[in-house]
């Protein structure tokens, strides 16, 4: 076996990620566990800094209620993203976000966080619940801020640049949690007594529209590969709407945020022929029940009515940037100074909206000549990624808080810690935890913080380190590091390292994957629309791909980082699967189409669609869970 030196860390909270949720959680655990002397660990893949979704920066903080303005309520944060959802969604959750995000925003401004405010000192908003940043650094100041928590209370300590790969057990409580250096030959256990599995949602599941020398272009952080879905399936924890895929709309080939055009810039999108399909396929809308009626409307119905347009030949769509810019200068055009000085902001805004968040869009616009006073951009529905955090909703199904449950609710949604998920110490916030959509990087750091608390309180409540088997712990070590061992037996036998008839290299491994998504399960060639049947064959080819992962090979820590990434993928894949095949209706047209249950079953499922892996048995578990109105 390849020689790996063990690394054995003990502590009470084990925070697996260092984005969004995990940095939210390290702040709030640090203060907790210093006053009831408790130990904190975070292992992040990755430099906390630049790590996950928020690497480059955003433009916007796109959760933000403004309690304190009186302007919204909790209920009408709730409203919003339970029709955004198509009815789908736990109020519960939602609402116990939405109480809290303020508070984290308000953190982000005394940390540092330059957000834009108008002239009377208020806030400026993109839309109602969004508010424009220069947030280029947006992750290196919250990141410090869960540094400095951690690391200069002495309660804490964090790894970076480990991956973590598999969950550790002891009967129905979560243990701690394996991975390995992705930089020495080290493997480790950590053991805990309560885990936060905050490793963000997936992408590259299905394949990208970018290939060939677009490769690793996407919307989502190429970095965030299914670990949190893979780790929660494994410990044995129920999962929820895992059917929900994000597809996003995004200026095309470099997926550039349209938020800023639609709500700052009220751009409009038209069609090859110059018709505007928001305008002239509003009556498809009634098709989709209560739903296609509120304002805003749902980001797969938006979705879906783009999508019929080029489905019909209408393609391509374009941002109007040049009409929406000359639009907002307009009001200048009297005085030519004006003028002038209101163009240039509204090209600087432009830019730096890209600049602060996807900056390959920015180098895409200047590579190929493009001012967007000038001209339009085009957009397209990117591939779908699952994120519980943004428009999707996959992700662990977790117990809500205690003191907004109702009689009806206190059955189904709590089980006696707030982000708990069905596993004994084990939590999820952020795009890990399902059902509670539209938190983003804002409601995501919230809820870390809730579910820290929690935490804390389960670990003084069960405080005992529970039993690790050294004899599994041993046969996790050879498997994670089986790759390597493969490689290095079998590396002679062909003179090409990529192709061997012992071995898959991770990136064909990734290939053939994305490949049956796409076909099969209703990814960009298959026009996002799939079958009973398809689902079926996805299924399996699901499970020749699962035997084959037993062949996966790693010529180095990066390759061997590869391979579990993809591994990870392929289990976030077949819970969407099967997920899919469960829900006979479709409820999401612009995320995917069922074309053998065309419709949306308001009856029949109006219900949350659960699924659960029994690591002892190896069975899928299916079911449903009721969807309780709150507000
Ligand atoms: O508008 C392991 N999001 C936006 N949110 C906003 O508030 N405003 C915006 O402007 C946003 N835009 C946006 C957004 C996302 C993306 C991808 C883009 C643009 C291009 C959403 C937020 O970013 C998102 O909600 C939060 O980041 C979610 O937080 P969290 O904590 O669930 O995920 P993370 O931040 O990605 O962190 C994941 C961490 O896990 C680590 N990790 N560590 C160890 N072992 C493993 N196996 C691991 N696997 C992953 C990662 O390194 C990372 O630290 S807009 O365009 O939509
Ligand atoms: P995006 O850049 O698409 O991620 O959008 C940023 C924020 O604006 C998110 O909260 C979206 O839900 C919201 N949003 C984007 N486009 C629209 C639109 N056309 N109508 C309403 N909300 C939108």
């Amino acid at each position: 076996m390849a020689n790996f030196e063990n690394v054995v860390v003990e502590t009470d909270l084990l925070i697996l990620g260092g984005g969004m949720s995990a940095c939210g959680a390290a702040v709030e655990a640090a203060y907790w566990a210093k006053q009831k002397g408790l130990k904190v660990t975070l292992v992040d893949k990755a430099a906390m800094d630049r790590s996950g979704a928020v690497a480059m920066g955003l433009s916007a903080i796109n959760q933000y209620v403004g309690l304190k303005d009186g302007k919204n309520s909790i209920k009408d944060y709730v409203d919003y993203v339970r029709n955004d959802l198509m009815g789908v969604t736990r109020e519960d959750l939602v609402a116990n976000i939405a109480r809290h995000v303020d508070s984290t925003v308000h953190l982000y401004e005394k940390w540092g966080l330059p957000i834009w405010k108008d002239e009377e000192g208020n806030y400026v908003h993109e839309g109602r619940w969004q508010l424009m940043i220069n947030g280029e650094s947006y992750k290196v100041i919250v990141a410090e801020a869960a540094k400095n928590a951690l690391l200069q209370t002495g309660v804490g300590e964090i790894y970076e640049r480990v991956f973590i790969v598999e969950p550790l057990m002891d009967g129905d409580r979560i243990a701690g949690a394996v991975g390995f250096s992705v930089r020495e030959n080290k493997f480790y256990t950590f053991k805990a007594k309560a885990v936060m599995s905050l490793m963000g949602g997936a992408v590259h599941v299905f394949k990208p529209r970018s290939t060939g020398e677009g490769l690793g272009r996407a919307w989502y952080p190429p970095w965030n590969s299914g670990s949190s879905a893979y780790f929660t399936l494994k410990a044995g924890a129920e999962m929820t709407c895992q059917e929900v895929r994000f597809i996003p709309v995004r200026f095309k080939d470099a997926y550039g945020p349209v938020g800023a055009w639609f709500l700052l810039f009220k751009s409009r999108a038209t069609n090859a022929m110059g018709g505007e399909y928001m305008v002239e396929r509003r009556p498809e809308l009634e098709n989709w029940g209560p739903y296609g009626r509120v304002k805003p409307i749902p980001a797969n119905l938006r979705n879906y009515l783009g999508m019929l347009d080029v489905m019909e030949g209408k393609g391509p769509i374009f941002m109007r940037t040049e009409e929406a810019i000359q639009k907002l200068a307009e009001q200048y055009k009297d005085d030519e100074k004006a003028y002038k000085k209101k163009m240039k902001e509204l090209e600087s805004e432009a830019w730096e909206d890209f600049l602060d968040m996807t900056i390959s869009q920015a180098i895409l616009w200047a590579a190929s000549n493009v001012q967007p006073e000038e001209r339009s951009s085009e957009i397209a529905a990117a591939e779908p990624y699952f994120i519980g955090s943004h428009s999707g909703a996959s992700g662990a199904w977790v117990s809500g808080p205690e003191d907004l449950q109702t009689a009806d609710t206190k059955n189904d949604y709590f089980w006696g810690y707030a982000n708990m998920s069905t596993v004994k110490g084990l939590f999820c916030a952020g795009d890990a935890s399902g059902a509670s959509s539209h938190k983003f990087s804002s409601g995501s750091h919230a809820e870390g913080r809730i579910a820290a608390k929690a935490a804390i309180k389960f670990i003084v409540e069960n405080n005992t380190m529970p039993n690790v088997d050294q004899a599994k712990l041993d046969e996790l070590k050879a498997t994670l590091l089986k790759p390597i061992d493969l490689y290095e037996q079998y590396k002679n036998a062909t003179t090409d390292p990529e192709i061997n008839p012992n071995y898959i290299k991770p990136k064909m491994f990734m290939f053939r994957l994305q490949k049956l998504m796409d076909e099969y399960a209703g990814g960009v060639s298959a026009q996002f629309t799939t079958n009973k049947a398809c689902l079926e064959r996805a299924l399996e080819l699901l499970a020749m791909l699962r035997e084959d992962a037993e062949k996966l090979a790693a010529s180095n820590l990066h390759e061997l980082m590869r391979c579990w990434e993809n591994t990870h993928r392929m289990w976030q894949a077949e819970a969407h699967v099967r997920t899919m095949l469960f829900r006979e209706e479709t409820r999401w047209p612009g995320y995917y189409f069922r074309s053998d249950k065309p419709k949306i079953d308001e009856e029949k499922w109006t219900v949350f669609a659960n699924c659960k892996f029994d690591p002892n048995t190896g069975n899928w578990e299916m079911m449903t869970r009721p969807i309780h109105r709150i507000f």
